[in-house]
């Protein structure tokens, strides 16, 4: 089971590496790793669990992130957080094919499981996206989201591309973002 202690933080190189594609048939090691990395997801995100194990509850967890540089990434949005679009599947060779005008952020900001200090700011990203990626069976999908969901997988995809959520802020003005910004929490 991936516990805190095996979760890559900032500083480590394999966090600003570009991440290699995967193909199919997932190899074993690769199907484990897509498993554990859900398995995290849904451990971290049960409170009693999150607590006897020392976890922080997390939405999304990209491969480099338990030090493995491969194009996958698990994302679980529970239906509360994603509104109308609840989102869970492994994504690997996740493509942003399409994406609004509109940016989005999140009021909160961000954070990231692999950066232990607050950064703070706006992040400002996509508010809707159309996003390509195979899950573990090597199916394609096709996929639209919206608001955090999307804000989930911009995260994740970025950590596939050696990208940290606070690349994102305006360094200058960290809560400025430009009027056609949509806000949610
Ligand atoms: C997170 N968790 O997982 F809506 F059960 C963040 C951390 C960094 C605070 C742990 C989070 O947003 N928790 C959360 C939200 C819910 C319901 C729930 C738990 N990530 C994922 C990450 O670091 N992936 O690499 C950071 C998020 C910030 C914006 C999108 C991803
Ligand atoms: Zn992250």
């Amino acid at each position: 089971m991936i516990l805190m202690k095996d979760i890559t933080r900032d500083g480590d190189p394999v966090l600003r590496k570009e991440a290699a594609k995967v193909s199919f048939p997932l190899s074993e090691e690769d199907q484990k790793l897509a498993d554990d990395m859900m398995e995290y997801l849904k451990v971290s995100q049960d409170p009693e669990l999150c607590k006897k194990y020392g976890l922080r509850a997390g939405v999304g967890l990209a491969a480099p992130q338990v030090g493995v540089s491969k194009m996958m990434a698990a994302v679980l949005v529970p239906a509360e957080e994603g509104a109308k679009s609840p989102f869970t599947d492994v994504i690997i060779n996740p493509v942003i094919i399409s994406h609004s005008v509109q940016s989005g952020a999140l009021t909160e900001g961000e954070g990231c499981l692999s950066v232990d200090k607050e950064v703070p700011g706006f992040v400002p990203r996509h508010d809707r996206i159309t996003l390509r990626y195979q899950d573990t069976k090597g199916e394609t999908h096709k996929v639209r989201l919206k608001n955090y969901p999307a804000i989930v997988c911009q995260h994740e995809i970025d950590h596939l591309h050696g990208i940290l959520f606070y690349d994102h802020i305006n360094k200058d003005n960290p809560y400025e973002v430009s009027d056609d910004t949509i806000m949610f929490e």
